[in-house]
């Protein structure tokens, strides 16, 4: 076993109290997705997703981390060297991964702590709130700032580097997604047709189930856990 490739949801922050988009009560169900997630939703109502995207931004950093980041975080450590490589895939724009320490991680979706200028196209680091349209730290310019986040219609960052990683991976897993969502939800696929083994962790069967060589069903707190530690104490 030397790559793997790990895809997060927001299955995996669930038990720290982030919604989820799909189960009952989740995100979705307060806001229209058409309403909130995309760039015509932006271009007609920007107060609206400003201030959705200004509540969210403000909820996660009032979370933290639990013991399923805390895994991969352990797994991110401990499995570099020896030509071996791990890549974990988020669709979360959260930052609970960083914060329990996993280092190469890629937001194909974005993050919250990121603001995206449309008049410098710069990337600011940003924890406060855009609805009164600030400043853009970089250039000055006032009213440009954007949410850094991936909306449905708008390309996903990074997909080069993930399908490299894919395509030369031994192992993909799949944490806490519903398989709802694209180019996401065709990960697995890729990886059979590369001949890679699939695992899927997820509290209930995915739409996408079907596709994976084995699946485990739980909450992630526990089966993450479980899983590194077996695959660690199998490299011993
Ligand atoms: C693109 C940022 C093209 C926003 C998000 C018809 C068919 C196929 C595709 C499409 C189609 N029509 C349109 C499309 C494309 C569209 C799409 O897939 N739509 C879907 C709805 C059909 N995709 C896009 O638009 C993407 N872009 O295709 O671009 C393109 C091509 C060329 C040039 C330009 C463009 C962009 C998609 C990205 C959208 N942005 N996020 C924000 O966060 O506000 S998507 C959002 O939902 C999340 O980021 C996440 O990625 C996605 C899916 O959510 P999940 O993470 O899976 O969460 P969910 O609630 O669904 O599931 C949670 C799971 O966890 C459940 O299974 C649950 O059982 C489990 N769980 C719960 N608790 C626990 C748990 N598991 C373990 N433990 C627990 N405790």
């Amino acid at each position: 076993m030397k790559n793997i490739v790990i895809l997060t949801g927001a299955g995996i922050s669930a038990e720290s109290g982030i919604d989820t988009f799909r189960d009952s009560g989740g995100l979705w169900e307060q806001h229209r997705v058409e309403d909130v997630a995309t760039p015509e939703a932006f271009a007609r109502d920007p107060d609206l997703v400003l201030r959705f995207y200004d509540m969210r931004r403000a909820a996660i950093q009032t979370k933290e981390p639990n013991a399923a980041h805390h895994a991969l975080a352990r797994l991110d450590r401990a499995w570099h060297g020896g030509g071996r490589d791990l890549t974990i895939v988020t669709q979360n724009v959260d930052d609970l991964h960083e914060r329990a320490g996993a280092e190469r991680l890629i937001h194909m979706h974005g993050t919250h702590l990121t603001a995206w200028c449309l008049a410098c196209d710069g990337k600011p680091a940003w924890r406060g709130a855009l609805l009164d349209r600030p400043a853009c730290p970089e250039c000055g310019v006032s009213g440009r700032l954007r949410p850094d986040i991936v909306w449905f219609g708008e390309m996903p960052y990074d997909m080069d580097r993930i399908y490299h990683a894919l395509n030369r991976a031994d192992l993909f897993v799949s944490i806490g997604t519903s398989g709802a969502v694209y180019p996401a939800a065709g990960f697995v696929r890729e990886a059979r047709m590369n001949g890679v083994r699939t695992l899927e962790l997820n509290l209930e069967p995915s739409q996408g189930s079907r596709w994976f060589d084995e699946a485990r069903h739980g909450p992630a707190s526990e089966l993450v856990p479980a899983w590194v530690d077996e695959l660690l104490n199998a490299e011993i």
